[in-house]
């Protein structure tokens, strides 16, 4: 496929100033195909656009719906943009979960994001007891549905979504490449029941405790195209190492 390979690292609510700083060194000589993201906490977001300086692409790990005003504690699309942002995760399960974002919240950030040039990375994923009552596919899809229904089809010429399952996340359990293959497919035919080109062009990435050890299986797989990465982000090694599985 044409697809670029794509490995972001989300490193939700940790790091400071010198991983920043450490992360910046070592990968400042990687020359691989992946193209790399990393989306650090939003204070960190101006140190990281300075010293990554282009080679590293910046996100961020959320955004408000609105695009100004009187919105205590919100950060919006255009300051992100304007802070140096290509990318934005959204609609990550620990947001769903702990913060009550519902697809609708979800699509009206998807397509805020999108009206300021950045990139979403739109989240996806059942829980276990989803997988378990055979619900996953049904799950998932209704998730992308809710944001095709929303900002349309053609929003997704210029997005990315990442398949997590709940369960995979920070637990250590990993899907297996079939799994993550299976559900991968499911949403890139979701996509081509619109468009084949716009099915075809999407990155879809895996996240979900994924390592250096099991990211090259995953990778290996016909839709799986890179990763959203964690706890293994936090270190220059096992992200650097994930980005050459990804190549
Ligand atoms: C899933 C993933 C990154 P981890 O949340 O979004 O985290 O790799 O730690 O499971």
């Amino acid at each position: 496929n044409k697809r670029t390979p794509l490995v972001a690292g989300n490193w939700k609510m940790n790091g400071d100033p010198s991983l920043v700083e450490g992360m910046a060194a070592a990968l400042a000589g990687y020359d691989g195909a992946a193209q790399m993201v990393i989306c650090p906490p939003f204070p960190f977001l101006a140190q990281a656009r300075e010293l990554f300086a282009g080679h590293v692409a910046i996100g961020a790990q959320n955004l408000s719906d609105q695009e100004e005003g009187a919105y205590t504690g919100e950060v919006s699309a255009s300051m992100l943009a304007g802070a140096g942002c290509g990318y934005v995760i959204i609609g990550h399960s620990e947001r769903r979960a702990l913060y009550g974002e519902t697809d609708a919240l979800i699509a009206a950030k998807f397509a805020r994001a999108q009206t300021e040039g950045l990139v979403p990375i739109l989240c996806v994923g059942e829980t276990l007891e989803e997988r378990e009552a055979g619900k996953t596919e049904a799950v998932v899809c209704g998730q992308l549905q809710a944001v095709i229904d929303a900002a349309g089809i053609e929003a997704f010429a210029r997005a990315v979504v990442a398949y997590e399952p709940v369960w995979a996340i920070g637990t250590g359990m990993t899907a297996s490449p079939e799994q993550a293959q299976e559900v991968h497919a499911t949403l890139r035919q979701t996509v081509a029941s619109y468009s084949a080109d716009i099915a075809a062009s999407l990155p879809l990435l895996y996240g979900g405790s994924v390592k250096a050890d099991n990211a090259a299986l995953l990778f290996a797989q016909s839709d799986i195209d890179g990763g959203l990465i964690g706890g293994a982000s936090l270190t220059a090694d096992s992200f650097l190492a994930i980005c050459r599985a990804a190549e």
